[in-house]
């Protein structure tokens, strides 16, 4: 009987230590709590688009049996960039290769590895055009966000799209968290979904569909949701299409230096107020919302400012709450398109430099 007893008193103490115990963080959630966590203690990690898969003057070619080592980052300051940025475009089509030459098979790999070896993963999307059979910067017709959309007529065409981008997201495994950062610069008009060619409702429903698509009927519970349309642009501009609370976790913005005929010297100081005024007006909307704020894409193409990481970049976002900065890519096929020094390149110097600032978090 005393034994019985015994049992039972073990038995409740168990089931209330169970009741106090907090819910299991999930996979997204411990992403979550990092990238806050980074931003709380004035962290901010730094990325960089197709780090692994190629760099300036180099590609991995038997991606199978490469340990995928090399980094442009990491010849130049001896870490990997902590956050990987790659690029979906073509996955709608099954192609073997996105949009840039990067082999699914390859970008797949890359991701599991940078994630095991403790990085984070964020993955853009620039998809063909559904309805003319452009690419996503064909802008010829307005008709393409409304011929996606429930009842439209490439409806169904455009559903097998978002069947292969999940079924891609949902082969990195239900544990692996990332960033999905889909119809991306969308007050620009660039781009297909870009702001003259939709309604703000229709691409609220285009990213909600897509929201609702991936979550509920695919239940990928794994993906942390980036707003990002291109900056810069004032408050009220970015809200005006902004999905809901409930379709997004990260709110981001895409700025990039552009050299004028005033110079460079000019063209930095542009960017520096402009990264500062989006960054402050971001900073009042994500506390508002209570989410996440980065700063998705930047850059300088070719770096003609051997300085530019710490004369402009790091001045402009120091101060913000913005959980990673990532650059775009060094492409080797273009030898004038990189955002990030390479071993060799002149201003190398700058960019270990900014990488040694105690609040710039590399891998
Ligand atoms: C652009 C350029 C293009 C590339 C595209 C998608 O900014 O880098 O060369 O195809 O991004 O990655």
């Amino acid at each position: 009987m005393k034994n019985l007893y015994c049992l039972f008193a073990v038995l409740m103490l168990a089931a209330c230590g169970t009741g106090k115990q907090k819910p299991m963080e999930t996979p997204k959630d411990q992403l979550v709590h990092r990238l806050f966590s980074f931003a709380e203690t004035g962290a901010i990690a730094y990325g960089h688009q197709d780090d692994l898969s190629y760099g300036h003057a180099w590609v991995v070619t038997d991606w199978e049996n490469d340990p995928l080592e090399r980094s442009d980052v990491k010849d130049v300051t001896g870490h990997y960039p902590m956050v990987l940025g790659f690029d979906l475009g073509g996955i709608e089509l099954a192609d073997s290769c996105n949009l840039d030459g990067v082999p699914f098979g390859l970008m797949r790999k890359a991701a599991l590895k940078h994630i095991e070896r403790g990085g984070i993963v964020t993955f853009s999307w620039h998809p063909r055009n559904p309805y003319t059979g452009g690419d996503a910067w064909d802008v010829s017709s307005d008709q393409v966000v409304s011929s996606i959309l429930k009842g439209g007529e490439k409806y169904g065409e455009f559903m097998l799209w978002l069947e292969r981008a999940a079924d891609f997201i949902e082969s990195l495994g239900p544990d692996t968290p990332v960033i999905f950062r889909p119809w991306h610069e969308n007050l620009g008009s660039w781009f297909w979904w870009g702001v003259r060619l939709c309604s703000a409702l229709q691409y609220k429903e285009l990213y909600r569909h897509t929201w609702l698509y991936f979550t509920r009927e695919r239940g990928l519970s794994n993906i942390l949701w980036c707003y990002s349309p291109n900056g810069p642009i004032e408050p009220e501009e970015y809200m005006s299409r902004y999905p809901g609370d409930e379709f997004v976790d990260i709110l981001g913005t895409d700025i990039y230096e552009y050299v004028g005929p005033d110079g460079l010297e000019e063209a930095g100081v542009r960017f520096g107020t402009q990264v500062k005024s989006m960054l402050t007006a971001l900073n009042v909307l994500a506390t508002d919302h209570h989410k996440l704020m980065c700063l998705s894409e930047t850059g300088l193409e070719g770096l003609p400012d051997h300085n530019w990481w710490t004369d402009v970049l790091y001045p402009a976002i120091k101060d913000y709450p913005i959980s990673y900065v990532l650059t775009w890519r060094n492409a080797h096929d273009k030898p004038g398109h990189f955002y990030a020094p390479w071993k060799g390149f002149e201003g190398a110097g700058d960019f270990k430099n900014f990488s040694e600032k105690e609040d710039i978090v590399l891998l």
